[in-house]
């Protein structure tokens, strides 16, 4: 006997009128729109005439900074533009903005997002990250509109943690090494499950490691070549960093979103993985980017003794500090594209040389004029 049919949600009306139709309307609702990948989507998808709303959280200090030249354009593209307060961990605000808003595409982009910090805050990242997936997508079905939305879910390289086999793909096993990985797993799944259960156009884009000068100041990239920056203006002394041995697959946030968009574009909605399929260690990250301004590295001693000397100096200009090693390392990431680039015809166009550069000149043009500021 086959079991009953799943019931469409109870609160749905037939006022949106056929998806197709909907769908038309091209608005988008971005949660996570203050961060790094939130605002260079916002960008790609207002160049692409959507209107575009995003979530933000109220917070007792400034937290719009990626989005200010989006807010000051608006003059130009009137009504395109929005920002909600909400939170995901609150479901009543997400009902309430998904029925106000009525988005053709949602992007989850919102997370507790810093691996480290998971391990201090592993139940708020539990709540925010993995149950805060659940809330956006029963907001949808609870407005009736599981049929009209494509939702799209940061799924994160951090599902494979340990590793299992390389390159990884979107057929690898999942083995995650953290609270945030543990998080996104659930996350991942319950967006698989709603578009099984329900008949959701809901795709999860399992992103590898992606940088800019966007990039949070705690993250490695960005703490590196703010760090070379300062170094190199006499602002900082010594940049203290944890494993330096860790491999990462790095590509350009820019690049990323616009596979997040092709995701949501396909005829059927699948999961893919996005990535550059090529992996250098932190160190590397460190070398190239004190060759940008000048300073040729040498490495002396071994694990936390390690020390990174400023060949013509002499001074140590990196020391490692174990407060930023984690319980549980995840030692190597190196993503398979293949899917991506054949059924999306994405392929990341900035090359690790390239970002590194860019990160390094953006950083160096900030503390210069900082320091021009100050004088
Ligand atoms: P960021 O840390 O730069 O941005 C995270 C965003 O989530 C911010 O807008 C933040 O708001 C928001 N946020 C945090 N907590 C909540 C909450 N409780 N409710 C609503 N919003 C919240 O991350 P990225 O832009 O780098 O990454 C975007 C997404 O992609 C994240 O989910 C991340 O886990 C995932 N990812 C990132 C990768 C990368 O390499 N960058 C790779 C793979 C996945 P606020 O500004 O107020 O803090
Ligand atoms: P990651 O990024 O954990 O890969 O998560 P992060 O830049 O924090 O770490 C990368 C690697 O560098 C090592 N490392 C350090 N990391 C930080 N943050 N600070 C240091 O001082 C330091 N020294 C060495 C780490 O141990 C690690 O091996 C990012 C986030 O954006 C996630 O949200 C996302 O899901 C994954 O990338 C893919």
């Amino acid at each position: 006997m086959s079991p009953p049919p799943i019931p469409a949600s109870p609160f749905a009306v037939s006022n949106h009128g056929p998806p197709e139709e909907y769908r038309k309307r091209k608005v988008a609702l971005i949660s996570g729109i203050t961060g790094q990948d939130g605002s260079y989507l916002t960008e790609l998808l207002l160049e692409k005439g959507y209107q575009v709303h995003g979530i933000i959280r109220r917070s007792s200090s400034f937290n719009t900074g990626r989005l200010h030249h989006l807010y000051e354009d608006q003059h130009e593209r009137p009504n395109k533009f929005h920002l909600h307060y909400g939170d995901l961990s609150d479901s009543t605000n997400l009902v309430y903005i998904i029925a106000q808003v009525q988005p053709t595409e949602v992007y989850n982009l919102g997370a507790q997002s810093h691996v480290k910090v998971s391990f201090e805050m592993a139940e708020y990242t539990g709540d925010v990250d993995g149950l805060g997936t659940l809330r956006l997508l029963d907001a949808i079905r609870t407005c009736g509109l599981e049929r009209h939305i494509r939702f799209y879910q940061a799924s994160t390289s951090e599902l494979y943690g340990k590793v299992v086999e390389t390159p990884q793909s979107e057929t690898t096993p999942f083995y995650p090494r953290s609270p945030y990985g543990v998080a996104k797993l659930y996350a991942y799944w319950i967006t698989v499950n709603y578009r099984e259960a329900y008949g959701m156009y809901a795709c999860n884009g399992i992103l590898f490691n992606h940088e800019s000068p966007r990039r949070g100041r705690t993250f490695v990239t960005r703490k590196i070549s703010r760090a070379v920056a300062d170094i190199s203006l006499g602002k900082q002394g010594c940049l203290y960093l944890g494993n330096l041995d860790s491999l990462r697959d790095w590509g350009h946030a820019r690049d990323y979103v616009e596979g997040m968009w092709r995701i949501l574009q396909q005829e059927t909605p699948e999961d893919f993985v996005l990535a550059t399929g090529e992996m250098h260690t932190v160190r590397e990250f460190v070398e190239k980017s004190f060759a940008i301004v000048g300073i040729k590295i040498r490495w002396e001693g071994e694990g936390e003794k390690e020390v990174g000397i400023n060949v013509q100096t002499k001074g140590v200009v990196v020391r490692v500090d174990p407060q930023y090693f984690r319980p549980a390392e995840v030692e190597l990431l190196l993503g398979n594209p293949a899917k991506a680039e054949k059924k999306l015809g994405w392929k990341r166009k900035v090359d690790f040389d390239s970002l590194v550069k860019e990160m390094v000149e953006a950083d160096l043009a900030t503390v210069k004029s900082l320091v021009e500021d100050q004088n």
